[in-house]
């Protein structure tokens, strides 16, 4: 072998078995094998040799390239998977197999009898919908048929931005939108507006044992042609029996909203005192849960759906409130209260 690849050979492998990352090896690669790279270099002294000679060296260069592209390939991936190792024995040991920790989150009970309704309302075919907690005056008020200076106002003081805009004190906000986004495949399709759209609402009012400031409301709507008060009372009547169970007394009365016609009340007897009379009822033994009624006309015509051809019901369940009897809380405020040991007892069914 020519004396000088010979050197250049051992030189090489001393440099390989020195390099200790993937990093050094390309560096090595570059140094021997790159455009201008020691074994390509040799080539240059061709150009001195005579014929025979040439074709020797040639080889010999050649065979050295091809050793020296093996030798780095082969030393790669042993550093690869060295590297590999390494990393791998650098995470802490911890045990897939072991059961999860006692410490581990729990659902707020509001979210497991939210998911819960929203899964009977799913499988009733209703879309479940999500909408903003700031919402502007028209939807809050206008468009539910509540013009300014309206009475009806003052039933739900809530918390105003100063751009005009509000904190929503029911989430009625969303119907408008609502019937907006769900009108044309009413009118076109003959596809019925079936919705349920749960959400916080904020009202500027005194707190006491079942009224807070920041509570849960869940409103439903469905509007096709030919939609009556029978068909709220089945989907009202399936819903409560399927969260609680078991048969509930419940009273249907009359209610003003502006924005239905006829209005109701839904109340259940209080599941605290058993209709006894407590705080967590105001002592009336019932407990208001879920007005509701058939969508005024005025709405509708809001929506983009004529009140001629179509009907529909609409109603606000006092989702927080739900949860109260559900679990027995006897006051409302223990929900918003951040408490760890009442939160963290309600397991999902
Ligand atoms: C409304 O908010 C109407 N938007 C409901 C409605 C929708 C009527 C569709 C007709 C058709 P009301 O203000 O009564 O109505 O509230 C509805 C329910 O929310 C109440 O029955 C109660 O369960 C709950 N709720 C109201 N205010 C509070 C409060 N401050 N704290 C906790 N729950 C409340």
């Amino acid at each position: 072998m020519n004396s000088k690849i010979a050197e250049l050979k051992i030189q090489f492998e001393a440099e390989v078995a020195k390099a200790s990352t993937t990093a050094d090896l390309e560096a090595l690669r570059v140094a021997y094998l790159g455009k201008k790279g020691s074994i390509t270099e040799l080539m240059k002294e061709m150009k001195d040799l005579t014929p025979e000679e040439k074709k020797s060296f040639g080889q010999e260069v050649n065979r050295l390239k091809s050793f020296a592209a093996d030798s780095l390939a082969q030393r790669t991936e042993e550093l690869k998977k060295q590297e590999i190792e390494k990393e791998i024995n650098s995470i802490p040991d911890f045990d897939v197999s072991m059961p999860p920790s006692m410490n581990e989150g729990s659902y707020h009970p509001v979210t497991l009898v939210q998911r819960q309704c929203e899964r009977i309302f799913r499988s009733m075919g209703f879309a479940v919908e999500d909408y903003s907690e700031i919402v502007t005056d028209y939807e809050c008020f206008e468009a539910l048929n509540i013009p300014k200076h309206h009475p009806a106002r003052d039933m739900q003081d809530t918390y105003y931005l100063e751009n005009g805009q509000l904190l929503k004190s029911h989430t009625s906000a969303a119907q408008n939108a609502i019937y907006k986004k769900y009108k044309d495949a009413l009118i076109n399709d003959g596809v019925p507006i079936k919705a349920i759209f749960p959400g916080r609402c904020f009202r500027n009012e005194a707190t006491d044992a079942c009224h807070e400031n920041t509570f849960f409301q869940m409103e439903g709507v469905m509007v096709d042609k030919d939609i009556s008060i029978s068909n709220l009372i089945y989907f009202m009547k399936t819903m409560l029996s399927e969260v609680f169970q078991k048969d509930l007394k419940v009273r249907l009365r009359p209610g003003f909203f502006p924005f239905v016609e006829p209005g109701f009340e839904l109340d259940i007897s209080c599941l605290i005192c058993g209709g006894e009379g407590c705080p967590s009822c105001k002592h009336s033994g019932w407990l208001e849960l879920c007005p509701c009624g058939m969508i005024h006309p005025e709405v509708l015509k809001a929506g983009g759906i004529d009140p001629e051809e179509y009907t529909g019901f609409a109603f606000g369940l006092g989702l927080t409130r739900l949860v109260m009897m559900k679990y027995g809380i006897k006051d409302i405020r223990d929900l918003n209260s951040g408490s760890l040991k009442t939160l963290t007892q309600f397991i999902d069914e």
